[in-house]
């Protein structure tokens, strides 16, 4: 799942996933499968996702197609770790503000010789035929790391974070930036929109991809999308719930 989500990448097509809040059921990656979604993210920063479920959730995504992705809570290697070799084959980094923390957070991604990460007994991912060398380097390959560019002090470094070898996409969270940007909310803001221009092109310079999550509503998506935004977070679990449920409740109030 990770070679067919970079394939879709490289070839300019959006990549549309939903972190999951709320899900804790295997059952979530083949239900977005089935809708015609690329991949999940397990978010461990805002929702209390448990280490047990997350290894459930990822493996039977990659068995319906998709990539499962993993949100830690912070940049610590041993987290990192614990999500990736049990099932997770992408991370979604919070906060990532410099290229030295981009750069540590790669190497925990990833087997020797890229990086520091311990090697198990055994790698779920592709099948319990595969040998743990041949699955580790496999891994290494697949495995899509993604640093989310959520601050100012991001925005100013997003050049030399982009540059970093082992980063294959920049992620913007859009609500963190607004924050710190002193416009919260304000998805429609100009300076929001020239951070994603500013993000975009540093990802096009490196051969990088890039996405971001934040709006729901269509109008910022458009000028988004023009900057060359392809991981799409369209939504989390939640809020699809709720608009489903509003919308569902209208129809029946106006029956
Ligand atoms: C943000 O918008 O800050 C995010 O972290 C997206 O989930
Ligand atoms: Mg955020």
């Amino acid at each position: 799942p990770g070679t067919a989500f970079r394939a879709r990448m490289r070839a300019g097509e959006l990549a549309l996933g939903s972190n999951l809040r709320l899900s804790r059921s295997a059952e979530a990656g083949p239900i977005l499968a089935a809708c015609g979604f690329h991949w999940v993210m397990i978010d461990f920063e805002h929702s209390p996702a448990s280490p047990h479920l997350a290894h459930d959730i990822a493996l039977s995504a990659i068995r319906a197609g998709l990539l499962p992705m993993a949100r830690p809570s912070g940049h610590d290697p041993r987290e990192i770790a614990g999500l990736l070799t049990n099932g997770a084959l992408g991370l979604v980094v919070p906060h990532v503000d410099t290229a030295a923390q981009a750069e540590a957070v790669a190497r925990a991604a990833r087997f020797a010789p890229r990086g520091a990460l311990s090697v198990p007994g055994t790698l779920a991912h592709f099948g319990y035929g595969t040998g743990l060398a041949e699955a580790c380097a496999i891994f290494n390959e697949e495995v899509v790391v993604t640093v989310m560019i959520e601050s100012r002090t991001a925005l100013a470094n997003v050049e030399a974070i982009a540059a970093v070898p082992g980063v294959d996409g920049l992620f913007i969270g859009a609500s963190d930036l607004l924050w710190d940007l002193g416009l919260p909310g304000r998805y429609d803001a100009p300076e929001l929109q020239e951070a994603v221009e500013r993000t975009g092109a540093a990802a096009a310079r490196n051969g990088l991809f890039a996405g971001m999550g934040g709006p729901r509503d269509e109008g910022p998506w458009r000028g988004f999308l023009r900057a060359g935004m392809r991981m799409i977070l369209t939504e989390n679990d939640l809020s699809l719930m709720m608009r489903g449920a509003r919308d569902r409740r209208a129809f029946f109030e106006g029956a």
